[in-house]
């Protein structure tokens, strides 16, 4: 039954770039396909030079613009504040949006440091006393394969866990000539391909299993070292990681291996994962993410093997808002059940998910992911051949 009585959500955006264009489509499109208890209007978008922020929001359907997100922030027209903008700067805008009363919808990861998401749970957790609700950002979750995935583990399909393996690679560090953006630097971006793309593994490995990661062993490379800076000119230090690869240990001694690289030629964004368990195996391609790949352990042998589910159907999770059977979604459609899932948690009260404890938590495997390939603690070297 159609939902009539719609209050309106104003939107405030901070930043306007790659995410901030995803998520602009998300609060665009989210009314027009879901049935909302709420109905979000873009009230303004916010950068720092003035042109280019008026001009995003115009491009990106935006009623206003801000240059100062404190501006952005104390608007009576803005109830959720939705910071897509570099991680150094996660912290403060979350951190006094919270305090003003705001909901909020942060970027993964969700600071550059465990002390900063620290200080924002407990904002969070002050502010959910006074009915504020705020999530991060973590979108593969809410591809309506993963979403089912996690049903089907729910519904003891896989059985108790024994492996998770995942990898995300992305090429676009490959070329040395390639600028040296914040992505590049620590004091903006926290850390490399670990906190761009190993925050988004760890955060499905641990939503999918249900189970937080208890120990890391980890290596770690930057294969370019310097960079052009991006006027031209000079060159300037890479301060991040290109590559990490980790394995891990989930609470019920499940084993995990992941692996995150922007300096995988060939690949540019393949997030592949698999789960196996006592009962069964999980397989999932993002470059194919319609589909999951499901091995049923408790099937006769001799006709048992992995199949193939095509995720389109009514049944699934979010699906039943959008087309008939068999026609596909998009990278774009994570965006818009992101902003579904936080419009049905601010209008009825419930917890978001993933929330800002679990954010930290994530933050606390990144940073143990950094201290063992820092310390290189566990790292046996293998004796040369004679
Ligand atoms: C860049 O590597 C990036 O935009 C990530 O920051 C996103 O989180 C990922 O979804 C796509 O790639």
């Amino acid at each position: 039954m159609a939902r009539t009585e719609q209050t309106t959500l104003g939107i405030g955006m901070v930043g306007y770039a790659f995410m901030g264009a995803a998520h602009s489509q998300g609060w665009r499109t989210v009314g027009r396909v879901f049935d909302l208890p709420m109905r979000p209007v873009l009230a303004a978008v916010c950068g720092r030079d003035r042109a280019a922020v008026r001009a995003a929001a115009d491009k990106h359907g935006w009623a206003d613009a801000e240059t100062d997100w404190r501006d952005l922030v104390a608007r009576d027209d803005v109830q959720v504040v939705d910071i897509c903008t570099p991680g150094d700067s996660h912290a403060e805008i979350a951190i006094a949006a919270l305090e003003a009363g705001k909901h909020v919808l942060c970027e993964k990861p969700l600071a550059n440091s465990v002390e900063e998401a620290e200080a924002m749970a407990s904002a969070a957790r002050r502010a959910r006393e006074q009915g504020v609700v705020a999530m991060v950002g973590f979108n593969y979750r809410r591809t309506p394969a993963m979403a089912f995935a996690r049903r089907m583990v729910e519904e003891g399909r896989i059985g108790a866990f024994r492996h998770v393996r995942i990898s995300y690679l992305q090429d676009w560090l490959v070329d040395p000539e390639f600028p040296l953006t914040w992505r590049l630097e620590r004091e903006h971006a926290g850390s490399g391909a670990l906190g761009d793309l190993g925050a988004h593994i760890v955060d499905l490995a641990q939503y999918l299993s249900g189970e937080t990661l208890v120990g890391v062993s980890a290596i770690a490379e930057t294969f370019v070292r310097e960079r052009p800076l991006p006027g031209g000119g000079s060159r300037g230090t890479v301060t991040v990681d290109d590559a990490v690869l980790f394995t891990g240990r989930l609470a019920s001694g499940a084993l995990a291996f992941f692996e995150a690289t922007r300096m995988a030629a060939g690949r540019k964004n393949s997030l592949r994962l698999e789960l196996n368990g006592e009962r069964g195996s999980l397989a999932f391609d993002l470059e194919r993410l319609n589909e999951l790949s499901f091995h049923d352990h408790t099937e006769p042998v001799a006709s048992a093997g992995f199949r193939r589910i095509l995720v389109t159907e009514p049944d699934h999770p979010y699906l039943e808002a959008w087309w008939p059977p068999g026609h596909a979604l998009g990278y774009e459609h994570t965006f818009v059940h992101q902003a579904r899932d936080l419009v049905e948690a601010i209008a009825t009260g419930s917890d978001p998910s993933p929330s800002f404890a679990d954010g930290l938590q994530v933050q606390r495997v990144l940073a143990a992911v950094e201290e063992s390939a820092e310390k290189n603690a566990v790292y046996t070297p293998v004796p040369a051949q004679e």
